[in-house]
């Protein structure tokens, strides 16, 4: 991992090209996307031999495959994971949202309905990103937002099976139909339908590079919760934070993929050379060793700034997913940042933390998004309807008002619907 100059680090950023260039994949998405509505089921079977090497029989997995899921995790597993389920909801109760009325006389009523989205589709990914925790990250906000319908789809193995660990977490966290399925034909098959797959209403959690576009595609059809970008940790750091602690978790972020993004900003160089010194004792006892190096070294930086103050320009400026305040007095910082999915602050709230036990959501906004969006949450799976009452002598109060704004829209027949209204009151009171 390098260490750099304010200056070197503004360089490098700058000379990232923009994201873009997916014709190639956009082609092949849209080709499934396009197999998906015209075939239905067919086509989910075919294009499942065709990726991921397994000729099923049924996409539907059924309650005793869910059963022999649980048995086949240990009890640990499930009492982690039951601990976990019951602090992400704790704070994601936090979260609701309530409907509300403004005025409520007998001339008027205004108010706002909050309902929550009736079916969502989570995809999960497989393979070696079947996580667990993102199951419950996705299922339980959805669960306590009242989505009725939780749909989960995640890819077979070759074998035709699902992991054990995704299964239990998925009926631990109240997920009410699973499918085997991955891909764009997943996020197809969620957005339109098909004979056994419902069509839904929004569709959320990460996936590959066929997924994100797919879901791009399928997105005004369909709500989707973002583009998941890959993972990034920005470390704020003076040298009080122990070395060892923020070596870990710089590893522990770019383990996840090649193009994860691990920077830590301090203003002591000998903590800079020590956080440098430690990634090289601690990278090589770690099994994704190979993610790790080329991670740090496309996206990998240890910054020297010279005041802290410079060091939340550059956090700002990133936006990133998971800021670390790694500082002595953390909490008197969180104001100076603007821009974060997430704020861990101390010594001892290292990212994983969040990942899987706190309770806030893991699904967080990546690649600067921050700048404009939140993590996942219950407000995610809910929307709002807004309510309107006048009473005949509030509306005929308005009338002309009304009456002027539509006018000036040359929207004659707006303007009739109220002075009939009026018309029709004044009729009444006359024959009183
Ligand atoms: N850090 C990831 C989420 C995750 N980590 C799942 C472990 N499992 C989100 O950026
Ligand atoms: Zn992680």
């Amino acid at each position: 991992m390098e260490i750099m100059t304010q200056e070197q680090f503004a360089e490098r950023q700058g000379r990232r090209q923009p994201s873009g260039g997916h014709q190639q994949l956009d082609e092949a998405v849209q080709a499934i996307i396009r197999q998906v509505q015209q075939d239905g089921d067919r086509a989910l079977f075919d294009l499942t031999a065709q990726f991921d090497g397994v000729q099923l029989a049924d996409l539907a997995v059924s309650r005793p495959e869910i059963n022999a899921a649980r048995e086949n995790v240990t009890d640990a597993f499930m009492d982690a994971l039951a601990e976990a389920r019951d602090n992400i909801t704790a704070f994601h109760e936090a979260q609701q949202e309530a409907s509300w009325f403004l005025e409520q006389t007998n001339a008027k009523q205004l108010g706002q309905k909050v309902t929550p989205i009736e079916k969502v589709g989570l995809y999960i990914p497989g393979g070696t990103a079947a996580y667990p925790s993102t199951v419950l990250m996705n299922a339980i906000p959805a669960r306590i937002a009242g989505v009725k319908q939780i749909i989960m789809t995640t890819p077979p193995g070759p074998d035709g099976r699902i992991s054990d660990e995704v299964l239990a977490a998925a009926d631990l966290a109240g997920v009410t139909a699973i499918y085997k399925l991955g891909g764009a034909q997943a996020i197809a098959a969620l957005a339109y339908g098909t004979e056994s797959i419902d069509r839904v209403s929004k569709i959320t959690g990460p996936g590959n590079a066929y997924v994100a576009r797919a879901k791009k595609w399928v997105y005004g059809d369909v709500a989707i919760d973002m583009i998941a970008g890959p993972s990034e940790i920005c470390i704020v750091a003076d040298d009080t934070a122990p070395p060892s602690f923020a070596a870990a978790d710089l590893l522990s972020q770019a383990e996840h993929d090649t193009d994860a993004a691990a920077i830590c900003i301090t203003n002591s160089s000998s903590e800079a050379k020590a956080i440098q010194a430690e990634i090289e004792k601690q990278i090589d006892q770690l099994e994704r060793k190979a993610i790790i190096d080329q991670a740090f070294d496309q996206h990998g930086a240890i910054v020297v700034v010279n005041r802290l103050d410079e060091a939340f320009d550059i956090v700002n400026d990133l936006a990133p997913e998971h800021l670390q305040l790694m500082l002595a007095d953390a909490g008197a910082y969180v104001d100076r940042v603007q821009n974060a999915g997430a704020i861990f602050l101390g010594h001892y709230s290292p990212e994983p933390l969040g990942d899987y036990f706190a309770g806030p959501n893991h699904t967080l906004p990546t690649s600067g998004t921050a700048k404009f969006a939140s993590p996942l949450g219950v407000y995610d799976f809910i929307k709002r309807t807004s309510i309107i009452e006048y009473s005949a002598s509030a509306l005929e109060q308005a009338a002309d008002q009304i009456d002027r704004l539509a006018r000036s829209e040359q929207l004659t027949a707006h303007a009739n619907s109220v002075q009939i209204r009026k018309e029709a009151n004044h009729a009444a009171k006359r024959s009183q």
